[in-house]
């Protein structure tokens, strides 16, 4: 499912609802979490602290867009601002609660990466990696 709410959002957090269309909200002008303190579930920014998170740069730095829930997600269906959608930009990410797997290819293709809970880490080529600014799929499983 597309996100057709504001123009530009620089975090983005998607509920992903298993076989049902996946619905997003823009959490720009909310406050930051008060709960700083959780290890490496820490974040500086207004997703849950136990989501999925997805950096546009590399070091955990915004823009951001993070999941929960369970299923799969085309990057390509959501966009941070009318120019750009999240396809081929992911530099880093911090798991959170979730694990799965990253995919080079839309629709759960090309080179898998697995992920697991409370790991944090940024995007670079390998064998089972995504390389930098290629994340085009994922599954929360
Ligand atoms: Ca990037
Ligand atoms: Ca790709």
């Amino acid at each position: 499912m597309r996100y057709t709410g504001p123009a530009t959002c620089r975090v983005l957090r998607v509920h992903l609802n298993g076989t049902q269309p996946n619905t997003g909200i823009c959490l720009d002008d909310s406050q930051e979490r008060a709960t700083r303190s959780v290890g490496p579930y820490f974040n500086d920014n207004p997703c849950q602290s136990g989501d999925l998170h997805i950096y546009a740069n590399a070091g955990l730095t915004t823009p951001i867009i993070c999941f929960y829930g369970s299923g799969s997600v085309n990057m390509a269906d959501w966009r941070m601002n009318p120019f750009q959608d999240w396809n081929n930009v992911a530099s880093s990410w911090l798991s959170g609660w979730w694990s799965g797997d990253f995919y080079s290819y839309p629709n759960l293709g090309g080179t898998k990466q697995h992920f697991i809970s409370g790991y944090a880490d940024n995007f670079s080529c390998g064998t089972n990696r995504v390389c930098n600014d290629d994340l085009s799929s994922f599954e929360i499983h």
